[in-house]
């Protein structure tokens, strides 16, 4: 079969204009700054967060920042819930191109006092609501001709540490859901990637970040700092470029993989001591 030979500007490579994206938990944070990243590039946007409140406040900062964002209140773990929301996106937005399964939630407690309804939440909500979502809009995306769908992963996909035991077992697990999605649905254009940000100040890590009472920096803060090449946390405006990258025609022949954005912690050993 002929291959056609399609050339793209740069500009074109890299534009999201006329697609439809849905950002999961984009209220702030991560998923936030990737959905503005995403409107930036030409996109129209559509989150979800798990609470009224959340919405509102949410729309508020889209709005804030020029963005006529479309939000649902939809927890990724109710299938029907879910169902409706794509179905109301697509009447009331567009056919979705664009999915970042972005929703997440971690609870750190060690392995042997977490119980079984602690793990199985995590695991619910960041493993099961990426396969919820990206089971609902994969039809439409077949549709249409393709489609691109991002997991945001973690370090955790690779690996782990004291206390996230669930949040590792999950985001390993969407590592590997990431690779079957590219897998079984690449025949139809549909291109599944994952972002695996490494340790971003957020809200989620603020706990991990936060002064001691004598003013020192948390001892956490410090030894990711030092594990970190680029020698301090990552921003969420880090994660944006290669969201872009992953949702646009640049990204065409990318199937499948792991994006880690992380500041080369995980390629680093440490410092000798
Ligand atoms: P965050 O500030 O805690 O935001 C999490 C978002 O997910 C919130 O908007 C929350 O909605 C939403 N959410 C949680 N459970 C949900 C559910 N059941 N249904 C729908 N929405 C739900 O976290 P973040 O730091 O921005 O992280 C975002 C993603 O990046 C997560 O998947 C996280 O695991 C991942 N990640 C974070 C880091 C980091 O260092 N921060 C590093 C690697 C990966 P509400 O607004 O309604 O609460
Ligand atoms: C933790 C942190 C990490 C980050 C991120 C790292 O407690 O270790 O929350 O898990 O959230 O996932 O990539």
């Amino acid at each position: 079969m002929k291959q056609e030979i399609i050339r793209r500007s740069p500009g074109e490579m890299f534009s999201l204009e006329g697609k439809t994206a849905l950002v999961t938990g984009a209220s702030h944070g991560i998923g936030f700054a990737i959905a503005k990243s995403l409107s930036d590039a030409g996109a129209q946007i559509a989150f979800n967060c798990s609470s009224a409140e959340s919405l509102e406040r949410g729309l508020a900062a889209y709005r804030n920042e020029g963005i006529e964002a479309h939000g649902y209140v939809c927890d990724v773990t109710d299938e029907p819930s879910v169902e409706a929301m794509v179905a109301e996106i697509a009447d009331q937005v567009g056919v979705i191109d664009i999915l970042v399964n972005n929703a997440g939630m971690i609870r750190r407690v060690p392995m042997h006092e977490m119980n079984a309804d602690e793990f199985r939440r995590v695991i619910d909500v960041d493993l099961t609501g990426p396969f919820l979502v990206s089971k609902a809009v994969i039809p439409g995306m077949i549709r249409k001709g393709g489609g691109k769908i991002i997991n945001v992963c973690s370090m955790m996909s690779e690996l782990g540490r004291e206390t996230v035991s669930a949040y590792a077992a999950a985001k390993g697990g969407l590592k590997m859901l990431t690779k079957n999605i590219a897998s079984e649905y690449g025949a139809y254009n549909i291109q599944c990637n994952g972002i695996g940000p490494g340790y971003i100040a957020t809200t989620q890590t603020a706990p991990l970040r936060e002064r001691q009472a004598d003013g020192s920096r948390h001892p956490f803060d410090q030894f990711i700092t030092a594990r970190t090449p680029a020698g301090r946390w990552g921003t969420v405006e880090d994660l944006t470029g290669p969201a872009i990258f992953l949702a646009s025609p640049a990204s065409d022949f990318v199937n499948g993989q792991i994006l880690y954005v992380d500041g080369g912690i995980l390629a680093y050993i440490g410092k000798q001591p």
